[in-house]
């Protein structure tokens, strides 16, 4: 086996190369890395000598070499490659080990053009890329921190490792590039991020704020959305698209067909689900007319005609639908402004690998979707929750789901009766939405209560019995859990456990 090693930071690989040695790779490397081995009495050939060819241009070409890209690169299941090979006299290279100029560090603290340059690894980041598409053959080690595992490892690597190093090394030498992009500023149709530039947008969540849309690469699980009719699509559209996208997405969870969800600022203020897309809307609208002034409406199906009709009786900014009859498009074009998103509806699993990337000043938190796709829980009061509360009860723990946190939902008859959202403590956000019931003449005698977190103390429970909820949902895990319990137990109200939490920050 042959091994070529160029580290820049030469940290522990005085003793990953004396292990090479030890299990009869022959290793080349280059200059400083070079006399740092052979100074520790390894037997290192250096690059001049392997390929015949000096270090030229202060070292821009090292290892730029046809001699060792070639046997990098050559595919010794193809008899071709091999052939060529010997012709060439070129040996095919098992091993890359390699970490890059140090650019980043100089780029804190630089902002010399021609130190900038002379830091741009090229050579390094070629051997890298070469062994990384060779994965199959070639191992590639990017990061000494990884040499104990390749030492542990070593004859055991298979194709896995490998590839899983060959990934680590591509998403090395991207990032490296980003760094580049960032430092020399510029402003093009791809974010310093791996993103690509899908649109520029007229502005931000505000007129005085510039703003873009990207996607990510390959676009997995992300709507195919054609816009079909309507003024620019704004920065807030398209988030508002998106609760009530995953809300289409994630309706495959609930019991009845159709499902409506309207958006106002990235929350939902009215949900329902029916056995047909004018009733689901119907009801969605029921709960809160007054907030749906100028939402979003998302509809997990295909807007007809009738619902046309309904939809431009009032003020919306966009309709988003997997489908439009071509007799509803034709009613709604007269409303000229208003914005029809027609999505595709993707396959869940596809869906749920999607991160969830959230901006921090200077940076990203990603985490893994949320979604929801069973209704598991624990009955944990002396009342059972009979068959209708639990269909309710599961229909209200999605709405909750998607409401801003802190959130609480009535529902009855998979309808949304009122939604507390976005309060900073769950108490409020059960009389938010009592209130908010009252003003509407809404009866919420008889309904459910979901909550996306736990009730912290019984205070809830007494406040939504006197409004009129019969059964609760909640995640349960509150230290009081047991004083919650019990305030139901004492009405006799059923309550159920789902051991799960859905904030929505
Ligand atoms: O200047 S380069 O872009 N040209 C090259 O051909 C080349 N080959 C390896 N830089 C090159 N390298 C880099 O040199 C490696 O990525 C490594 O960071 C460094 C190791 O050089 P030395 O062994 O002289 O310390």
């Amino acid at each position: 086996m042959r091994a070529i090693i160029s580290v820049y930071d030469k940290s522990g690989i005085v003793e990953f190369a004396k292990f090479l040695e030890e299990k009869g790779v022959s290793i080349i490397s280059t200059g400083s890395t070079y006399n740092l081995l052979k100074q520790n009495g390894i037997g290192a050939t250096s690059v001049e000598n392997y390929t015949g060819f000096e270090e030229i241009l202060d070292g821009r070409v090292k290892t730029l070499q046809y001699k060792i890209h070639a046997g990098i690169l050559a595919d010794l299941s193809n008899p071709k490659h091999k052939e060529e090979l010997s012709i060439h006299n070129i040996e095919p290279i098992d091993i890359v080990v390699v970490n890059l100029y140090p650019f980043e560090q100089v780029a804190m603290r630089s902002n010399n053009t021609n130190e900038l340059i002379e830091n741009i690894d090229i050579g390094g980041p070629t051997l890298i890329r070469a062994a990384s598409k060779n994965y199959k053959r070639v191992l590639v080690v990017v990061d000494p921190k990884d040499y104990t595992r390749v030492m542990e490892n070593f004859d055991n690597i298979d194709i896995d490792f490998r590839k899983k190093c060959a990934l680590k090394a591509f998403a090395l030498t991207s990032y490296y590039d980003s760094v580049i992009v960032e430092k020399f500023g510029y402003k093009g149709d791809t974010l310093n991020i791996g993103m690509k530039l899908k649109k520029s947008l007229r502005y931000g969540e505000n007129p005085h704020q510039a703003a873009n849309f990207y996607r990510v690469p390959l676009k997995k699980g992300l709507p195919n959305m054609v816009q079909l009719q309507g003024k620019e699509i704004s920065f807030n559209n398209i988030l508002d698209i998106d609760v009530a996208y995953r809300m289409m997405i994630e309706s495959t969870y609930l019991s009845k067909p159709f499902m409506c969800t309207i958006i106002k600022h990235n929350t939902p203020c009215g949900v329902a689900c029916a056995d047909n897309p004018q009733d689901a809307y119907e009801k969605a609208l029921f709960c809160d007319p007054i907030s749906a002034f100028g939402g979003i409406v998302g509809i997990n199906g295909s807007v007809d005609a009738n619902l046309a009709k309904k939809l431009t009786e009032r003020f919306y900014e966009v309709i988003v639908a997997f489908d439009f009859e071509k007799e509803a498009l034709s009613i709604l074009s007269k409303k000229k402004n208003l914005i029809l998103a027609k999505v595709d509806k993707v396959d869940i699993n596809s869906y749920k690998e999607n991160k969830d990337i959230k901006s921090v000043v200077g940076g990203f938190v990603v985490q893994d979707s949320d979604y929801l796709d069973d209704f598991s829980y624990e009955i944990v009061t002396q009342s059972k929750p009979t068959q209708n509360q639990i269909e309710d009860l599961k229909f209200a723990w999605f709405v909750a789901k998607f409401a801003k946190s802190n959130a609480i939902c009535f529902a009855l008859n998979s309808q949304a009766l009122a939604i507390g959202a976005g309060q900073t403590s769950r108490v409020d956000a059960v009389k938010c939405a009592a209130q908010k019931a009252k003003d509407l003449g809404i009866n919420l005698e008889g309904s459910v209560l979901a909550s996306d977190g736990f009730f912290p103390f019984r205070d809830n429970i007494d406040l939504a019995k006197s409004f009129g909820a019969t059964a609760f949902v909640q995640p349960g895990g509150s230290i009081r859990d047991d004083e919650v319990i019990k305030a139901c137990n004492e009405y006799n109200l059923p309550m159920i456990f789902t051991k799960k939490r859905h904030f929505r920050h």
